[in-house]
């Protein structure tokens, strides 16, 4: 199909704008126009859709299905219009009707149906799928509402509710003929017809699953493929005559039961919590996914016994993890297939990605709501967990092996296990976080089935994270590598090394930054009224706030930075901006905390004279995909200063280290590779490896001791007790490092046993700092060795170890 002209595109916008807003482009608001280039773009990339299904259909090719409770999308029409090849057309479509482009871009909200790095993942892999022309489904909820908006009022955060749909269903196209109904509750029997024995379910409650399509255009390709997001309607209407009878509660109930499994996003990221309304929102997308995935395998005129030859089914986390127990119901109570034929087919389509290694983020039903909420689905489990457990006991012959491996163990059921037992591959996110699976979290299965444990380094999208968002640094590398071949074939970056000694080539990156800096702050001056300096560092620390990641080891060393500045006003020779953005999931007190302390810091380094131009602190409010996009090409350290262990992969990492940030950082995650093709001449690393938190931890840490015995560290920490001028006292965080609180141990996450060497590598970074060429040489790279983090090698990976798939090379 052709691509868009300026302008077929200016009067294909025209034409939306008048029929669905009755409106003439001068009289239309910017959400207006928003509104009418997305469905322009939609229009397009659905007919591109029809064609690329028909064409997978006639060639029979193998299906992937990604099922995940978070996509963050952020915004779509940049995007797509970049991807459609329409960019610079739209550009000047929107002049030409009188608008800037960037104002319009604007006023797109973020797609914010996820929490952080694991729903922007899947963001990232639906393009990548997309582009390398795999034939691939994405699945999730159409939430109401995504990720809270983060306001902040008097230094602590409020939660607003984030409706991102008024415009945002521009992008969407409902499907109400592929509507499926999901029973919850209600009682099952054993039923026999003609010497065949039924299950039957019946009442409870049904909820009608109702897809809402996100069509999404790959880069450079005609292949479109579909997100597809199941809203939640209730079955039965409104009982009027229990209306009549006064009932007015009543006759609402199940209605209001329906709608509120795709009012929200949970909002906590790492972190379990057994809520009855999540369980139902799992079993809610699972079920309405998995009876649309046989269905058209069964439609395709194919037999179930070969239904994982043509589909896989990639789960992000355990959240999606009763596809297991809802393949097995389809197969075996709605097909007929006895036990061991649907066990067979269904540990050979499922595979697993896990995300985390922290306990508290590890999902474990209670048995009596899962039993009450799903019925038949508990049955199959049992059965499940009985096999497994016989199958286990088998190969070990070893109580707490068995009990190890359980998946229903003392009235819960562990997901993780039942992902393991159920599916075909287990695949963590990192090589450190794979290994660690492997030789710890799930030492027992991984020796009983070795072939199952595999690693798919984390990848990010970099056309939108390098390409899109930094344009000057996108025709340097074009013009660098001699051409555009980088955007489909990333490694190409590596020809940027052979300029690290050509003065012209770093001065050019040196100037693309600091305008990028430039630009920042004027963004940040217009839309929060905070003044930045682009002649100082931009060092910088975005990401969900949770103990583990560490931002608080990062402000006790602004403190120790800040005191310093006091006692010597010559301390401090390159100025030092530090920039914070997080969220705090609603209900975690500390994380809460923290940010609090970050604003009264803040607040405290501007009102001293002393800090004018040396040293500043803030903290961006509602940090989103759509501000990261702003704030990452502008930004010069990268601050990835996790507890060694912890951090599965972090993907925020390699967005910086595209954009030529340096990192500051601890061998964690896809630190450790970025290490290993950096080297520790190209990155600042420091702190205790993921080894050594172990054995540290193992061996008895005494977090006192440290606080006893350097003083600086001494000193911050008093400082940060008392406060400061806003009178907000941290008497809890600063008990929680040294004594341990709320029954909590001291220091969890081994701030203090890092804080030295932390202290250290910030003093190495601001030195470098000061010898531009070399920082320039480091930063060039950094972007040169970055390739290996593009989305498409990470698809390419699954593809090839996982999926068993072609894909485009
Ligand atoms: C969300 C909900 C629950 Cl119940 C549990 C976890 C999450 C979540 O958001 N996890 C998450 O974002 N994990 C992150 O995944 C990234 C992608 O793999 C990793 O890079 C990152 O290390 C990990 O923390």
């Amino acid at each position: 199909m052709k691509n868009f002209t300026t302008e077929t595109l200016q009067q294909a916008i025209t034409d939306k704008l008048m029929i669905h807003f009755g409106k003439a482009p001068e009289d239309a608001t910017e959400a207006e126009i928003v509104r009418a280039c997305a469905r322009v773009m939609r229009d397009r990339i659905a007919i591109r859709g029809v064609e690329t299904r028909t064409k997978t259909r006639k060639q029979g090719d193998k299906q992937v299905h990604y099922l995940s409770l978070e996509f963050l999308m952020g915004r779509s029409l940049m995007k797509n219009a970049y991807n459609l090849g329409s960019l610079k057309m739209l550009n000047e479509a929107l002049t030409n009707m009188g608008f800037t482009p960037a104002d319009v871009f604007e006023a797109e909200p973020d797609a914010a149906l996820g929490n952080g790095g694991l729903g922007r993942l899947a963001a990232c892999y639906i393009d990548s799928m997309t582009t390398l022309e795999i034939p691939a489904t994405g699945y999730s909820i159409c939430y109401d509402l995504g990720i809270f908006k983060q306001k902040i009022v008097d230094g602590q955060q409020v939660e607003l509710p984030d409706s991102w749909k008024d415009v945002g269903e521009a992008w969407l196209l409902p499907r109400p003929e592929d509507t499926k109904w999901v029973r919850f509750g209600g009682t099952v029997r054993d039923q026999w017809d003609n010497g065949y024995l039924h299950i039957v379910h019946e009442g409870g409650q049904v909820v009608r699953a109702v897809p809402c399509d996100m069509e999404i255009a790959g880069y450079d390709t005609d292949h479109v493929n579909t997100l597809r997001l199941w809203d939640a309607q209730p079955t039965k209407q409104v009982d009027m005559s229990m209306y009549s009878r006064g009932e007015y509660m009543k006759a609402t109930e199940e209605e209001a039961m329906a709608e509120v499994i795709a009012k929200v996003l949970y909002p906590e990221d790492n972190h379990y919590e057994g809520k009855s309304l999540r369980l139902k929102q799992q079993y809610f997308f699972v079920s309405a996914t998995v009876q649309h995935i046989v269905q058209k395998h069964v439609e395709a005129g194919r037999p179930l016994t070969n239904f994982h030859e043509y589909n896989v089914i990639q789960i992000n986390d355990t959240h999606p993890a009763l596809v297991v127990p809802e393949l097995m119901r389809i197969f075996i109570d709605e097909a007929g297939l006895d036990w061991e034929q649907a066990w067979d087919i269904t540990t050979q389509a499922v595979a697993y990605t896990n995300h985390t290694v922290l306990a508290e983020a590890l999902e474990r039903w209670p048995q009596d709501l899962f039993q009450t909420l799903l019925p038949r689905i508990w049955q199959i489990v049992q059965e499940i967990s009985n096999r497994w457990q016989a199958k286990v006991d088998n190969h070990f012959h070893n109580h707490s092996i068995t009990a190890d491996m359980a998946i229903v163990w003392n009235g819960e059921i562990r997901m993780a296990n039942l992902c393991i037992a159920g599916g075909m591959a287990v695949n963590g996110v990192s090589g450190l976080h794979s290994e660690i699976l492997r030789k710890d979290v799930f030492k027992n299965a991984c020796n009983m089935e070795p072939h199952k444990f595999k690693n798919v380094t984390n990848g990010i999208d970099h056309r939108r994270w390098l390409s899109e968002i930094n344009p000057e640094m996108d025709s340097l590398i074009c013009e660098l590598t001699g051409s555009n071949r980088y955007l489909s074939h990333a490694d190409d970056m590596m020809k940027l090394d052979a300029f690290a000694d050509d003065k012209t080539v770093l001065a050019k990156l040196a100037e693309i930054k600091h305008a990028n800096k430039v630009r920042f702050a004027k963004h940040a001056k217009k839309t929060r009224g905070v003044i930045l300096n682009p002649d100082s560092i931009f060092d910088v620390q975005v990401k969900r706030l949770h103990e583990y990641k560490r931002q608080l080891l990062n402000v006790v060393h602004i403190i120790s930075l800040y005191q310093k500045l006091q006692d010597d006003p010559n301390a401090i020779t390159v100025p030092h901006t530090f920039l914070f953005g997080a969220k705090a999931a609603p209900g975690y007190q500390v994380a809460k905390r923290i940010i609090h302390l970050i604003n009264s810091l803040s607040d405290e380094i501007d009102h001293n004279p002393a800090c004018k131009g040396k040293l500043q602190v803030v903290f961006l409010e509602n940090y989103r995909v759509s501000l990261a996009e702003q704030l990452i090409p502008a930004s010069e350290v990268s601050q990835q200063i996790s507890t060694a262990g912890k951090e599965a992969s972090g993907t925020g990492n390699m967005k910086f280290m595209m954009n030529g940030a340096l990192t500051v950082g601890t061998l964690d995650g896809a630190n450790v590779e970025m290490h290993g093709l950096l080297g520790d001449e190209n990155m600042f690393l420091f702190g205790l490896h993921a080894h050594e938190v172990e054995q540290l931890i193992r061996d008895g840490y005494d977090p006192q001791r440290i606080y006893q015995e350097n003083a600086t560290l001494h000193r911050a920490l008093d400082a940060l007790r008392n406060g400061f001028r806003d009178g907000v006292r941290y008497d809890d965080l600063y008990q929680r490092l040294v004594y341990g609180n709320h029954g909590s141990c001291a220091d969890e996450y081994l701030l203090l046993a890092d804080f030295a060497d932390y202290a250290k590598a910030e003093a190495r970074m601001s030195a470098t700092y000061a010898d531009p060429t070399a920082w320039n040489k480091m930063s060039l790279h950094n972007i040169a060795r970055s390739g290996l983090f593009s989305a498409d090698r990470s698809i390419a990976d699954y593809a090839e170890t996982i999926w068993h798939t072609n894909y485009r090379k």
